[in-house]
């Protein structure tokens, strides 16, 4: 697949590996990133993206999901880039509660961290919108936000497993997630190469763009993931990646593109009691966080959340109800 830019991109069959495999961890480790085949079943996947629907339809400003003409921007949430929904609840919505709750996503992070004992973020989804209807809702290229996820200097070496449970069928036009192999390998010697553009990054910003014409964006071919429904991807922080919309859509799609659950799990003994604490908060408040669990970024205080428009307008969820497997989760 060529796109309007000039990093190619190949949409690729990789191998869908079980949950909790040691083939999993192996691919991770050599590639940076790795396919699970169906951490939920089909079936689970659906009824994510109908309690999805129930969120958006519950925020109280007037989205039909039958009815496109009613998903504009007046109406839909605050979006970060690459079409992620950060706030106003989501991170403790029915639908993202009940991801973290299937055992199979658990199995996954187990296996990396060689322990039960894990928490999970409280992160959001990544929605698209079908840009055919509007052109607006294109999500962004990935030329122009290849990032890694943790920052080069305060956080040496491996440090967080993210993941993404994929929930709709995928394709080459429709566009995704964008891996570039093995760039995980290059994050030991990036405080070297970006001196300057790192001392101005804070230490406690887990987010360093590339700029466009750094090599490593072309080391390998980069890879966007055929994924069916339920397939959860899993990729290191320190891995190079983004998110990359498609360069057309079939006459007449009325319907989600993309509808993808964040999700990241870390051990439990990495976490302080004041982390703890605020995290119980945050279930109580509804707080949205980041992937990390081991510190505590509130997401509903990201700058394009504070600067949006009438954000009093949405209705958040109720507070979750959730059974003992998904409290093991919280501390
Ligand atoms: O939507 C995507 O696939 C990209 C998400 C991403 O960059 C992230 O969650 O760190
Ligand atoms: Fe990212």
């Amino acid at each position: 697949m060529t796109s309007n830019f000039n990093i190619e991109i190949e949409y690729k069959h990789v191998p869908r590996l079980d949950s909790g495999s040691e083939e999993s961890i192996k691919y991770l480790d050599e590639y940076g990133y790795a396919v699970i085949k169906n951490a939920l079943t089909s079936e689970e996947a659906k009824r994510t993206v109908d309690l999805l629907w129930d969120y958006l339809e519950d925020l109280g400003t007037g989205i039909d999901r039958k009815d496109p003409t009613t998903w504009g921007d007046d109406k839909w949430p605050t979006c970060a880039h690459g079409g992620i929904m950060p706030s106003y609840g989501i991170g403790h919505s029915e639908a993202q509660w009940y991801v973290r709750g299937i055992p199979n996503v658990k199995k996954a992070f187990a296996k990396i961290w060689d322990t039960e004992e894990l928490l999970s973020s409280f992160d959001g989804v990544s929605l698209w919108r079908p840009w055919n209807i509007n052109p607006d809702w294109k999500t962004e290229s990935g030329q122009s936000w290849f990032h890694i996820d943790q920052h080069p200097i305060s956080k040496p070496g491996k440090h967080c497993v993210q993941g993404l449970v994929n929930l709709l069928p995928t394709t080459d036009k429709i566009g995704g997630n964008v891996v570039i192999p093995r760039s995980h390998k290059f994050f030991e010697n990036i405080p070297n190469e970006y001196k300057e553009r790192l001392s101005r990054l804070p230490l406690d910003i887990d987010h360093f763009r590339f700029p466009n014409d750094d090599p490593k964006l072309t080391s390998e071919k980069a890879v966007m993931c055929h994924m069916e429904p339920g397939d959860l991807l899993l990729w290191d922080s320190r891995t190079i990646h983004c998110s990359n919309s498609g360069s057309e859509l079939e006459d007449g799609t009325n319907s989600l593109i993309r509808a993808a659950s964040l999700i990241c799990m870390m051990p439990k003994h990495l976490t302080s009691e004041d982390v703890l604490e605020k995290r119980r908060e945050a279930v109580d408040k509804l707080i949205s966080t980041t992937n990390w669990t081991n510190g505590f970024r509130n997401a509903d205080e990201f700058p394009i959340i504070l600067e949006a428009k009438d954000r009093d307008k949405y209705k958040w969820p109720e507070k979750p109800v959730l059974n003992e497997y998904q409290k093991s989760l919280i501390d």
